[in-house]
This record gives structure tokens, C-alpha cells and sequence, in this order.
């Protein structure tokens, strides 16, 4: 056990994630087949599952186990403090609904975060048998491979992954700007899971991602790891990830897509 306050190194801190996120990655993997659905956040469409709170008490458990010190804010447990520095920073599932249907496409995200900044992270992606994972400044990773993120390719023949919020005010105005959207560019992916979305990017799998209305966890721990691929990671006016707006893409095509965007009031429900 680690009762020191000294800054931890960010390689145990990622070990530890990578090992925690494995678990609760396997642990999700298991009941995706007998899932329940137990309550509903802003609406309807917003499925909380039984899986996502087990998931969760396992991370915060095995995390404060190790290190009882850090600080720990997650997507089920909202927040606990500490006193060592650290805060993680968790989505148990995130794509909650791909989860409930079957679909492969959900992530468990642990991110570690130092002095305000995010220094390591951990995204299992457990049906695609994916685990990501990144150190700050040290490159990103997927199944211990390195990652660097394919060039960016011209607006109109980019492959643009978005998602849509819960709440149908939001959605109407998320419709609105894909129209102006969708004929500038390649085709529009909807893939239900921003941590999917943004290890995705890192990958090829998309060449650049926006949406409205994330939380920290979402981006947290996906953000560092296509950032550390090569990816620009950023938000509203020039500025960092938020919860209004986060894009990302190869820095070429990230001006292009922001410019496309800030006129379209991407960044506001309209
Ligand atoms: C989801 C995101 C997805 C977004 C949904 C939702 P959850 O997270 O990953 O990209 O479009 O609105 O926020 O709720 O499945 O953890």
C-alpha cells in the first residue's frame, strides 16, 4: 500500500489503471448478455444499467485499495476527495446503450489526473479485445503497441464520428448543425461511445470526432490517449475540451472542422 503524498510516477499510475479497467472491462464483458436496466438519468433513452454501478464500485474499490489517498470522480459515484494529489477520473461504461443492446462499441475509462492535468489513462474496449492506453508525453498504445494517428485527410473526404445528447431540445439543434455538416464532408458516424470515439481516432478508425454535452469522464482518459497518437484534442474558441464542445482531429483538419463548426453554433443548444 501506497500511504505516501509523494507525486506518484505516471507509469504506476497507468499500470494501475490498465489493470482495474482489464477487471471491470471483464467484469461488464461477463453481464452484458444478462444486463437489467434499473433507472433513467435526463430521459428516457438514458439507460443507467445494473452492470454500469458494479462496474464502477469494483474501479473505486481496486483504485482506493491500492492507493486509499486519491481522489476519485465518477460517471455512477459522483465525486470523493482526497488528499495524495491524485484524482481518477472513471466511466465504468460509457456507451451505456450500445452496452444494453448487445453492440460491441462501449469503453471503461479510467483516467488519472495530477495537479489538474491528465497524466495517464487506461480505455478497455472489451468485445474488440482492445486495451488503450496512454502516459503523458509518452505515447499512446493499444494492446502494447504504439499508436500514431493516420495524416489528416481534406474536410470533404473526412470520415466524422459525432454523438447526440440525451435531452430532445439538444438533439433537434445537433440535427441542425449535421445539415450543414454532412454535405461538407465524407459521411458522419454515430457510434454511441465518445471513449470509442476518440481511441478510434487514434487508430484510423475515424478521421476526426466533435460533440456536445460530454462530461469529464467521457473525454478524460480517451482524450490523452489520441493525444498522445497525434491527435489535436481542444473545445470551444481555440480552448480546451468542455463540456459545451470537444474536437478532435490531425491538427490540418481540426482548424477546418472548427471552422466549419463555430459559425454553426455547434458549441450551444441553439
Ligand atoms: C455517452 C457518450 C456518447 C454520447 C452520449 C453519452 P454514456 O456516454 O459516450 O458519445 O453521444 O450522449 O454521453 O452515457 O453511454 O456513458
Amino acid at each position: 500500500m501506497n500511504n505516501t503524498h509523494h507525486t506518484p510516477d505516471p507509469e504506476s499510475l497507468r499500470d494501475l489503471a490498465v489493470s482495474v479497467a482489464a477487471e471491470a472491462g471483464e467484469l461488464a464483458a461477463e453481464g452484458q448478455a444478462g444486463i437489467t436496466v434499473l433507472d433513467t438519468k435526463s430521459s428516457p433513452t438514458d439507460v443507467v444499467t445494473k452492470m454500469d454501478r458494479a462496474a464502477e464500485e469494483l474501479i473505486r474499490t481496486r483504485l482506493l485499495q491500492e492507493r486509499p489517498d486519491d481522489a476519485i470522480l465518477g460517471e455512477e459515484g459522483g465525486g470523493a476527495p482526497g488528499t495524495s494529489g491524485v484524482r481518477w477520473i472513471v466511466d465504468p461504461i460509457d456507451g451505456t446503450v450500445n452496452y444494453l443492446y448487445g453492440l460491441p462499441d462501449w469503453a471503461v475509462a479510467i483516467a488519472a489526473e495530477v495537479g489538474g492535468r491528465v497524466v495517464a489513462a487506461a480505455v478497455a474496449v472489451p468485445v474488440r479485445g482492445e486495451m488503450f492506453e496512454a502516459v503523458l508525453g509518452a505515447g499512446a498504445y493499444r494492446n502494447r503497441e504504439p499508436l500514431r494517428a493516420p495524416a489528416a485527410v481534406p474536410l470533404e473526404r473526412a470520415l466524422v464520428a459525432t454523438g447526440f445528447g440525451y435531452s430532445a431540445r439538444r438533439r433537434e439543434h445537433q440535427a441542425r448543425v449535421l445539415l450543414d455538416v454532412l454535405p461538407r464532408i465524407r459521411d458522419i458516424r454515430r457510434d454511441g461511445s465518445a471513449a470509442v470515439d476518440l481511441t478510434g481516432l487514434a487508430v484510423g478508425r475515424y478521421n476526426a470526432y466533435y460533440e456536445r454535452g460530454l462530461n469529464l469522464w467521457d473525454w478524460a482518459a480517451p482524450g490523452l490517449i489520441a493525444a498522445e497518437a497525434g491527435i489535436r484534442v481542444g473545445g470551444p474558441n481555440g480552448g480546451p475540451p468542455s463540456t459545451d464542445l470537444v474536437i478532435a482531429a490531425r491538427p490540418e483538419l481540426y482548424e477546418d472542422l472548427e471552422v466549419l463548426l463555430a459559425p454553426l453554433a455547434a458549441d450551444t443548444d441553439g
